[in-house]
């Protein structure tokens, strides 16, 4: 047995992330995976309620706090998520880490300090990069009433997810209908599943 995958859609506000994570999540079903689907921050741990409390308005949060409970609902989450992996069930896993860079370094934290918290963290196999630009996602119902939810902040997020960019992202342009984009993830999620299965690469490990 191989282990499971671990397939992460990245992305700013309104690019449709959790659309096509479900869609993703329903279509490797019904072709006869085992998967689930993963979302940080996880808002129903307790962590994950400080977290909720702090986007929501309800309590304030130096930075650095919140950039670390970020992190730390990552890490909460790791033991289960390694069971699983290993046990053959991929992971459909809606922002990560790289949220956690992108949204604080936007805000004005030093980005090598953003990162050193989450390392260690189980790696993504696969990286979806759901882009929009932010004018497109003003356009889609405008943004929310939650924290982080306006134009200036959503346009330096973008901007460092960019600088994060590593050659192993796959870009999915966000204008395009959900359909198209569901295809093409689809389509690279199933191809990183066979190839690796293929090449050994992931034969169950510690
Ligand atoms: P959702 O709208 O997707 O629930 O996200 N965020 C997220 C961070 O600032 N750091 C993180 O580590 C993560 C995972 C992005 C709520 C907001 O939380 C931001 C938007
Ligand atoms: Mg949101």
């Amino acid at each position: 047995m191989t282990r499971g995958r671990f397939i992460l859609l990245e992305g700013c506000d309104r690019a449709g992330k959790s659309t096509q994570c479900a869609m993703l999540v329903a279509a490797l079903k019904e072709k006869g995976h085992s998967v689930e689907l993963c979302k940080f921050p996880d808002r129903t741990t307790t962590i994950g309620q400080m977290i909720h409390a702090y986007l929501t308005n309800a309590k304030e949060l130096d930075d650095r706090a919140i950039h670390l409970l970020f992190s730390a609902n990552r890490w909460e989450a790791m033991q289960s998520m390694k069971r699983k992996l290993k046990a053959g069930t991929h992971l459909v896993v809606d922002r990560y880490a790289y949220s956690g860079v992108a949204f604080s370094t936007a805000k004005g934290l030093d980005l090598t300090w953003c990162k050193s918290p989450d390392k260690g963290l189980v790696r993504p196999d696969l990286t979806f990069f759901l882009d929009l630009p932010t004018a497109e996602a003003e356009k889609r119902g405008g943004f929310g009433e939650e924290r982080y939810e306006n134009r200036e902040l959503q346009e330096r997020v973008r901007e460092v997810f960019l600088q994060l960019k590593g050659k192993e992202w796959v870009m999915i342009d966000a204008r395009e209908t959900v359909q198209s984009m569901h295809h093409k993830i689809l389509k690279e999620a199933e191809e990183n599943i066979r190839v690796g299965e293929l090449d050994g690469r992931f034969a169950e490990e510690d």
